[in-house]
């Protein structure tokens, strides 16, 4: 009770000193009612808990308005450099639990909603929770802006206000369902509209020469982008920093009116509709190529839009920094060039010093399928503009590369041409093209002539007697793309990967040759979490205990404080307390699951977490096969051995399948279908349940992380770029089970090797063992076909996963054998899991262990990668409100 009134006083006191009303809990209540009837959302007579939320949010939002102008007013006054964050996605998650919390105000708003007869946490989930974004890309965007404010930054979040989130997620017999996710149905009740905040963005149309000479972009589709700003508040500090959501409209003049009173309403309609369907969805489906055009128009409109308003707010490039979030944003040089030449009337080489300076982009995969390239053509028909300055932009490269290896050695020229240049499949620049004299055109050598060697054209002369009658096909083009990460890494200052692995990966492999040019642009930020939404929001619990402990509460600013629970990792007494939090947070878990599966799950159980996107890489299917091979197992041997043998395990999975991602759909499938038989073996009981929570959203995993006691992250090595979901399961004292991949290296360094579960091969081996399968030589362990033909056997149904077993063994038609290389790690993994049930057997060793995951996680706070990010790439300051 303590520590609890100690929080209490704080609260108070530090929103007294930053507002000029200090809100006791009647004022807040009587602010409540206030906004439930002076800006309704729902009729009068009823006061219910939705309009409760609504009302409560609205009546939040005054105090983050207040701080919001004076935090911009102030940005204005000082005139300081900003840092301009584009992201395609932000996945925010809810807005009222953690503004409360960060505005210090949870016991306030607690009292205030106990008057009118709510209580906090009902009213808490109320809200819908906004998922603008896919996964750890746009879960980092959102835990940046958290900590930019925090930090008291001054900066700016832009991105784009989907109608439509990420779909929600239905698990049916057959697997996963997507259904639309209406998010604003009841409206956004932190947004503000600005409807003075609105610029023109251009599609199609053509490039011509102006009366002054300069190149003006004409005709085309012409739409509206109109701002929606969310207040981003920082904990304890006043700062409170803006996300900038662009929509899209028509121009009004565009609804034709008289069309429409002739009857025709949808023609009348069109260009409204298309105007506004730009931002319906967060990744529309593009293997269509009006999908292909609607990501690229969404693309545009973010740096378009973002770009002319960050024109009106700073001068570029001193007072602005960007940050590209992946190469989504990429467009974002060309239309710096075009706004800086075509409309501000600056030289190239102007324009390209200043862009150059102003923009940096962060990496976030090695994949090299998702290296985002764009049909050259569909960008031509729809940028020409932006077009004519990459092709110049390319053409700067090329005459770069030619100038660093010469022209000696063509062979070397031409490979580094090929990886470099931001064009793919495209001859030459014009003015290149009797600099390389490629190998199939060197004359034969005179020596060469003597041993009887022949020019191509000779052999080709040869082949064509030789097959007088046969028609030589047309040989097919291979497309013309922009390579986007090319024109990132060559149009902006700096380069970084999202953890040190990561990082070196980007170096040696993907930019190696872009390493060689310019070494000074690359550099790492490994990947950070917030501690206030990732541990003191949705672990109370725990964080009452952390803060006991240190004495302080300081320790969710200033994460390294967290170090000092090493001395107290034996402690009994804390012990104690910890696993009682954590029983807890557990037992959340286990109403949760009752109510989205029906299952009945044990408190007492160990809790084996995997959430994230459901992709081959981050293997799932390694999980669920070891899950396999453990009910397998237990199935051999008598009810008193097993319960000997086995510690009891609930094995929670959560993720979503991108909806046209067939493979990662079939493994949802397989995932539920073993669920529905080992859970419904009445044999097995409490030993072993397997559960897919459906619909894995910010929300959910902020219950699942705090109740996680075992979590995995075992991607194949080398793959993974970082991960985010690792650091907060250690923060919240759990334990991991993972492969040397992204940022687990760094967490097992930190949290020490004897509290992370480490097995399967190393990204450096990786290629080997590919090759070793490729050539038939992988032996697979007797354990890994045991199960796969155990699976076959119909245990989980009719179904023989021909295609998902299949893929495991390269079989004709399946393709790449075993890519991901299950079968290769599959025994270390087995033996690895053998030795957590050890572990957890003796509950003094595994709470040690937990607790040391807790002490060792200061790192993956972001606010020290945003710390790193303001020094070592946009060069700004902290700036404190007076
Ligand atoms: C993730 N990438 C990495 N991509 O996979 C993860 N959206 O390792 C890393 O921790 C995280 O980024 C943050 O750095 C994504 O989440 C996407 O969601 C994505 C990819 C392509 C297009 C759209």
């Amino acid at each position: 009770a303590k520590v609890t009134d100690a929080v209490l006083d704080s609260e108070q006191e530090v929103f007294s000193s930053m507002n000029p009303f200090a809100p006791d809990a009647a004022s807040v209540a009587s602010s409540i009612k206030y906004h439930a009837e002076f800006t309704p959302l729902f009729s009068p007579e009823k006061f219910e808990l939705p309009k409760a939320f609504f009302a409560t949010a609205q009546s939040v939002r005054d105090a983050l308005i207040m701080n919001w102008n004076a935090t911009y007013e102030y940005y204005n006054r000082v005139n300081v450099k900003q840092a301009y964050y584009l992201s395609m996605e932000f996945l925010q998650g809810r807005a009222l639990s953690n503004a409360v919390g960060n505005l210090g105000l949870n016991s306030t708003y607690g009292d205030a909603l106990k008057r009118l007869g709510f209580d906090l946490e009902s009213v808490v989930s109320q809200e819908p929770d906004p998922a603008l974004g896919n996964g750890g890309l746009g879960r980092l965007a959102s835990c940046f802006l958290d900590s930019m404010a925090t930090l008291n930054y001054p900066a700016w979040g832009y991105g784009l206000r989907y109608k439509y989130g990420l779909f929600k997620q239905r698990i049916t017999k057959d697997g996963q369902e997507e259904a639309a996710e209406d998010w604003l149905e009841l409206s956004n009740p932190w947004e503000i509209v600005r409807n003075d905040v609105s610029y023109p963005i251009k599609f199609y149309g053509k490039v011509v020469f102006g009366s002054d000479g300069k190149k003006r972009w004409i005709g085309g589709e012409d739409i509206v982008a109109v701002a929606y700003d969310v207040p981003i508040p920082g904990y304890k500090t006043k700062t409170t920093i803006n996300l900038r959501l662009w929509s899209t409209k028509a121009p009004s003049e565009d609804f034709d009116l008289s069309s429409y009173n002739s009857g025709k309403h949808t023609e009348a309609a069109e260009a409204l509709f298309n105007a506004e369907k730009i931002c319906f969805v967060l990744y529309p489906g593009d293997e269509s190529n009006e999908g292909k055009a609607l990501r690229l128009k969404q693309q545009y409109t973010l740096c378009s839009a973002s770009l002319q308003d960050i024109c009106q707010l700073g001068r570029i490039p001193e007072k602005v920094a960007v940050q590209m979030n992946d190469t989504h944003p990429t467009l974002c040089i060309p239309e710096l060039m075009r706004i800086l030449m075509d409309l501000k009337g600056l030289s190239w080489e102007d324009a390209w010093k200043i862009t150059q300076r102003t923009v940096a982009y962060t990496n976030h995969t090695v994949l090299p399928e998702a290296l985002e390239k764009w049909s050259l053509e569909l960008m031509e028909k729809l940028l020409p503009r932006h077009v004519e300055i990459i092709e110049k932009i390319d053409e700067e490269l090329v005459r770069t590369i030619v100038s660093e290896y010469g022209t000696a050695d063509p062979d070397l020229l031409e490979e580094k041409l090929k990886a470099m240049r931001i064009l793919e499949n495209v001859e030459l620049p014009s003015a290149f093209a009797d600099v390389i004299v490629k190998p199939e055109n060197k004359p034969v050598t005179a020596k060469d002539a003597q041993n009887g060697v022949k020019t191509e054209q000779e052999e080709e002369k040869i082949a064509g007697e030789e097959e007088e009658e046969e028609v030589i096909p047309e040989p097919i083009k291979p497309p013309k793309m922009v390579r986007m990460a090319n024109l990132a890494v060559v149009g902006g200052h700096a380069v970084n990967g999202v953890a040190e692995i990561h990082s070196e990966i980007v170096k040696q492999d993907v930019f190696n040759d872009f390493v060689q040019l310019w070494p000074e642009k690359f550099q790492n930020k490994t990947n950070g979490v917030t501690p206030r939404r990732w541990i003191r929001f949705c672990n109370p619990y725990l964080s009452d205990i952390i803060t006991n402990w240190i004495g302080t509460e300081d320790w969710v600013l200033n994460t390294e404080k967290l170090a000092e629970l090493r001395k107290f990792a034996d402690n009994e007494d804390l012990q104690s307390e910890w696993r009682a939090a954590k029983k807890k947070n557990k037992l959340k878990v286990v109403a949760l699951i009752k109510e989205r599966t029906g299952y009945t799950v044990s408190p007492d159980a160990m809790f084996d977490i995997q959430i994230k996107r459901i992709h081959e890489y981050k293997r799932q299917l390694l999980n669920i096969l070891g899950i396999v091979y453990r009910y397998k197992k237990m199935k051999e041997m008598s009810a008193s051995e097993r319960e000997k043998a086995y510690v009891p395990r609930v094995c929670i999975f959560g993720g979503k399948a991108f909806a046209t991602y067939v493979q990662a759909k079939r493994i949802v499938k397989f995932i539920t279908d073993v669920a529905s038989t080992i859970n419904h073996d009445p044999e097995i009981g409490d030993l072993l349940k397997v559960i897919f929570v459906p619909d894995y959203n910010v929300s959910v995993a902020e219950l699942l992380i705090p109740a996680s006691e075992l979590s995995q992250h075992i991607s194949t090595a080398g793959m993974e770029a970082s991960g985010t979901s690792n650091m907060k399961f250690s923060m919240n004292g759990c334990v991991l089970i993972g492969t040397l991949d992204g940022a687990n290296v760094e967490i097992r360094e930190e949290v020490g090797e004897e509290n992370f579960f480490l097995f399967g091969a190393k990204a450096d081996e990786i290629v080997n063992f590919r090759k070793e399968r490729a050539e038939g030589k992988f032996v697979p362990d007797p354990t890994f076909e045991g199960v796969k033909k155990f699976v076959r056997s119909g245990v989980f149904g009719s179904n023989s996963y021909d295609e998902l077993i299949g893929s495991l063994e390269g079989n004709e038609g399946f393709g790449r054998a075993d890519y991901f290389l299950v079968g290769k790690d599959f025994p270390s993994y087995i033996e690895c899991q053998e030795k957590v049930d050890e572990a957890y057997r003796d509950q003094k060793r595994w709470t040690r262990m937990s607790i040391l995951n807790t002490a060792g996680s200061f790192k993956f706070s972001s606010d020290r990668t945003i710390h790193e990010y303001a020094k070592d790439i946009w060069n700004i300051k902290q700036v404190e409100l007076p």
